[in-house]
């Protein structure tokens, strides 16, 4: 890959540490999901010109705050979504590996006593880990609804697809929706519901996001449905930032194909070359920390948006990657109205699985 494993210069890339933000609040956004009839042959992106509107205006804001930064939701259009299935399978990026051994040696027992008939997953991708959980469905006879939700439409569909050929007698309900707004779950899905958020995606949440998007989920639950969360534990720092930072430059690509999303969907002129890969972990948030270091001073010009000037060095911050222990999650729980009934952890600590249920 011609990216290489590039990091920023050293220079760069302390010149970018000094200027890190506490990152903002993101704002709940309007509902972009399909109404209940939805089936995979009617997948269609959110309505084109919402899409252009709030990512124009989140654009906008994001870049010309002091700290520059980005949503993380930008990462993934098809290219990007290919991207970070790549990056699943990379050797350094331990948490795919970790969670669907956990995944397989705790789901079915979970999944035998809760007999769900409909299966809700946030942020599916490519579904990899998703054949676990199905599997066991299967095997627990509890065979009902898949119900996948998903930002990018196209991979959506293209998951649906092969997941249709794999599980004929499984009904897909697949949904568009950014999940950093309403979730478009239809009431009307068979119960008892497993709702399923793998991959440590609450990562990329700051707590009080993190804290909303559990709790939309909570008020989607009745008394009889589970919540299956992945997350990312705390450990060595040099194993965490190897993840986000592989030797063949896959993260690099992929933190850089966000500007790629700015230039076709917005007509910003980025020049992704001109920007460094840079990830590590911010021990006092807790966080793996990306961000897209300018290797010279430019300007990016954003029809609609303005002109935005980068100094040499200076970064935009593209994601945050939260790391968790047992407490934290609790917490997290805690604030969104969820206890845990169940938890597994990864015999070295990689990874956590666990169980939540409505507190009352
Ligand atoms: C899909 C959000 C869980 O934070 O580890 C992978 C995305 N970013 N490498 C993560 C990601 C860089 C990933 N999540």
């Amino acid at each position: 890959m011609r990216d290489g494993g590039t990091t920023a210069p050293a220079g760069l890339a302390s010149a970018a540490k000094d200027s890190l933000c506490a990152a903002g609040a993101t704002p709940c956004l309007p509902k972009t999901a399909f109404g209940e009839r939805a089936m995979p042959e009617a997948i269609r992106e959110s309505p084109a010109r919402e899409r252009k509107t709030r990512m124009l205006e989140e654009v906008r804001a994001g870049l010309s705050a002091q700290r520059k930064h980005l949503p993380s939701t930008y990462f993934y259009d098809r290219a990007g979504s290919r991207l970070f299935e790549q990056i699943t399978r990379l050797p350094e990026y331990y948490l795919t590996r970790a969670e669907r051994v956990l995944l397989m040696d705790r789901a079915p027992a979970w999944i035998a006593k809760l007999r769900p008939r409909s299966l809700i997953e946030l942020g599916p991708g490519s579904a990899e880990k998703t054949r676990v959980i199905l599997d066991a469905l299967h095997v627990a006879e509890t065979t009902g609804v898949y119900a996948p939700i998903d930002v990018s439409a196209a991979f959506l569909q293209e998951t649906v697809a092969r997941l249709r050929q794999e599980y004929p007698r499984l009904a897909m309900r697949p949904i568009v929706a950014d999940m950093r707004g309403d979730l478009g779950v239809p009431s009307t899905l068979p119960r008892p519901a497993l709702f399923a958020f793998l991959g440590s995606t609450i990562g990329n949440f700051e707590r009080a996001n993190a804290i909303r998007l559990l709790s939309r989920l909570r008020a989607a639950m009745l008394t009889d449905d589970r919540l299956l969360l992945g997350v990312d534990l705390k450990k060595d720092v040099r194993l965490i930032e190897a993840a986000y930072n592989d030797a063949q430059g896959v993260t690099a690509a992929f933190n850089r194909n966000v500007l790629r999303v700015l230039n076709r969907e917005l007509g910003a002129d980025f020049d992704p070359d001109s920007f460094e890969h840079l990830a590590f972990y911010a021990s006092e948030h807790d966080r793996i920390e990306m961000h897209l270091v300018s290797n010279r001073e430019q300007d990016v010009t954003i029809p609609g948006a303005g002109v935005f000037p980068f100094r040499l060095g200076e970064s935009i911050r593209t994601e945050i990657s939260c790391k968790y222990d047992r407490d934290d999650v609790e917490s997290l729980f805690a604030g969104a109205g969820l206890v845990s009934e169940e938890w597994a952890a990864h015999p070295e600590g990689l990874f956590a699985i666990m169980l939540g249920a409505p507190a009352s």
